[in-house]
């Protein structure tokens, strides 16, 4: 349990004891205004959730109402039962029919500086004739589609139209190299991949469909690829296969009624690390989803009609799912799109987008606000971030520190921060302040949102008792819970519903103080997070096996100041080769090749021997000492195969 501890800073957290509120303005203004309606809202959510998630339900359009709310039988839920929906046409179409047709739905800005708004109405047009150019490739209701683009609004609209249509997008981020592109592509068997040319990354442009072209050689179900012209780099066009976006689009109709979906069709499914090699893909369906991605988008929020909302997320993350594409769309929100990094060309980038575009609730990663950190106050201090009322974080914990900056320089002590608890699976925020009414504690999400019910339980499922470490599960149903693990149902049971009986199991370690906040302690099981991106340990090691020199390799994880966690990978050789720098490199670039850079070990150690036990496993535990510096290891190693393995792993031998 206590495996990442060392990682969090749990220090500087136990000992935090600073309460931050909101100013009477802003709490007498926003949706949720104080504590007594928060649990007010509890309660009634927690007496009769039947009738709270059909009452906030009611908010969106059904083409069929439902018969029942939910069914429950652990680990099998289904919402919204026998209505039919479809959430591309609640997060255009009934903006469409009101004022909101002509307000900026997206605001994109690409690296160079290059601008577009498109209007709610201009937004629905695109996405209609897209939708048109799916439906005349071929893609039907059920059908996956692989979507691999950079930041973009034709990436939402690929997201978008793939709904409008009932097909069942699985975005794969930009970052991924080819062969976990075609991993994953196969594991879905995608019909169609939609892909832009190339996308702009700190002034290089990253040859995407290049990297689709490598993935496509061995994938066979793919016939389709449609190609967005963004970066105009050269791409070769496979006959037959390959298309222009643009050259579609341009003898497609603006017309394309939406599909009518039941609430259970699947909406996505999305691949994401968890304890052993392969990826999981994670599927989500239609109208629990919805109604949770607009539920918490508007509560987490506070959304208005006058914000101007900036999620840095990539769509190629769950983030980008619920929080860029659906949840601001739902609710008819303005939103910042941005290609590129947000410290280019320099430091003050992401704020002069800020001043620009007079953002009003910006949404970010811990990471990245640690690297704003070390790049200093100066760069935040030469712009106008007046407009800003509203700041959050997501993807890891944030050490109190850092939050306590974020609060100071960026929000100028006047903006209320949520720093939100929740996972890929969870397919929403989980646990989070509401900003006008719970009070803030750095480096604590607080508490969990009306019609969540979280608990922090001991391996047999009895909860913890205040400030007691543990397990943390979700021990209710709630509309966007994960609904398999594509293809793998034994999977999704047994790395969700197995460990803690009767319960949701999350992976994370948490601990309630005595008012109830709940303060995250990190990954128990092998999943690192890495700059607040997810990655399993397994997956690496397969990677660095899978190089010819490489006989054994175990990866741990250290703390790093800005990424959170940085890796450390302990290879053992075949016999024959040397270990030295260049084959260092060449391992991590072989990582690289296989899942994509933000995988790359930040430290390669050769050793003779991995410990382990008398049972041949690796011993972990151990591992993480020694990668974190710690000579004297300790704990119990009284199963270990053979001590003297150990012995040579402490020292660091750098050749
Ligand atoms: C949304 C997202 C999920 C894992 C999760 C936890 C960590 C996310 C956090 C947080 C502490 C927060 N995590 N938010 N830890 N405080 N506010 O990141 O999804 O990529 O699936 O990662 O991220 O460990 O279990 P995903």
């Amino acid at each position: 349990m206590a495996k990442q501890q060392e990682n969090m800073g749990m220090d500087s957290v136990l000992k935090e004891k600073r309460i931050f509120k909101a100013s009477v303005q802003f709490s007498k203004k926003s949706h949720v205004p104080s504590m007594v309606a928060y649990d007010k809202m509890y309660k009634a959510a927690e007496k009769s959730p039947d009738k709270f998630w059909g009452d906030i339900a009611k908010n969106f359009f059904w083409f069929k109402t439902w018969k029942k709310v939910v069914n429950w039988k652990n680990p099998d839920a289904q919402w919204f039962i026998g209505a039919q929906t479809n959430i591309c046409y609640n997060a255009l179409d009934v903006h469409v029919g009101t004022w909101r047709a002509n307000k900026a739905a997206i605001i994109f800005e690409g690296e160079h500086g290059d601008q577009a708004v498109y209007t709610y109405s201009q937004l629905h047009r695109e996405v209609c004739k897209f939708a048109n150019v799916l439906k005349r490739r071929g893609i039907e209701k059920g059908d996956r589609v692989a979507i691999y683009m950079g930041m973009s609004p034709q990436l939402m609209i690929a997201l978008l139209a793939c709904a409008r249509v009932g097909a069942v997008h699985s975005v794969v981020f930009g970052g991924f190299s080819s062969t976990a592109l075609a991993d994953r592509i196969n594991d879905a068997k995608a019909k169609a991949v939609i892909c832009s040319d190339g996308v702009s990354r700190r002034g290089n442009v990253i040859d995407l469909k290049k990297v689709v072209d490598d993935a496509l050689v061995n994938c066979p179900s793919v016939l389709n690829v449609i190609v967005f012209q963004r970066s105009n780099n050269a791409v070769s066009m496979v006959e037959g296969r390959d298309h222009w976006w643009h050259e579609l689009a341009a003898l497609a109709s603006v017309d394309c009624p939406a599909e009518k979906m039941s609430s259970e069709d699947p909406l996505f499914i999305l691949y994401t690390s968890g304890s052993t090699g392969k990826p999981k893909g994670i599927m989500h369906t239609t109208g629990g989803y919805m109604v949770y991605a607009g539920y918490s988008h508007k509560h987490v929020f506070d959304i208005k009609d006058e914000d101007v909302y900036w999620c840095t997320a990539d769509v190629g993350w769950i983030t980008g799912h619920t929080y860029v594409t659906y949840g601001p769309l739902l609710n008819g929100a303005t939103q910042v799109i941005y290609e590129g990094a947000v410290n280019y060309p320099d430091w003050g980038r992401i704020w002069d987008i800020i001043e620009r575009h007079k953002v009003t609730i910006l949404y970010t990663a811990p990471t990245a606000i640690r690297s704003f950190i070390r790049a200093g106050d100066e760069w935040v201090n030469k712009h106008n971030l007046s407009t800003l009322r509203l700041l959050g974080t997501v993807g890891e914990p944030i050490n109190p520190e850092a939050w306590i900056w974020y609060y100071n320089v960026v929000g100028k002590k006047k903006c209320p921060i949520v720093d939100t608890w929740w996972q890929t699976e969870t397919g929403g925020i989980m646990i989070s302040p509401l900003p006008g009414a719970t009070p803030m504690k750095p480096g604590s999400a607080t508490k969990p949102l009306p019609g969540i019910s979280v608990s922090i339980v001991k391996k047999d499922g009895s909860p913890c008792k205040a400030n007691e470490g543990g397990f943390l599960v979700i021990t209710k149903p709630w509309p966007s819970m994960l609904r398999d693990v594509y293809g793998d149902r034994d999977r999704f049971v047994k790395t969700y519903w197995s460990d803690i009986p009767g319960a949701y199991f999350t992976g994370d370690g948490a601990r309630r103080d005595k008012e109830g906040y709940v303060w995250i302690m990190g990954r128990v099981d092998d999943v690192v997070n890495i700059s607040g991106h997810r990655l399993g340990t397994s997956e690496i090691e397969s990677a660095l096996v899978s190089h010819e020199a490489v006989a054994e390799a175990a990866i741990a994880s250290r703390p790093d100041e800005i990424k959170g966690n940085s890796l450390v990978a302990f290879v053992t050789l075949k016999s024959g080769y040397h270990g030295d720098s260049d084959l260092k490199h060449e391992l991590q670039n072989h990582v690289v090749k296989e899942i994509g850079s933000i995988a790359r070990p930040d430290e390669i150690r050769f050793a003779e021997a991995l410990p382990k036990t008398r049972s041949g496993k690796i011993m972990r535990r151990l591992l993480r000492e020694i990668a974190n510096g710690n000579m004297n290891v300790s704990g119990d190693t009284s199963t270990l195969e053979d001590f003297s393995a150990l012995e040579k792993l402490r020292v660091h031998d750098d050749e």
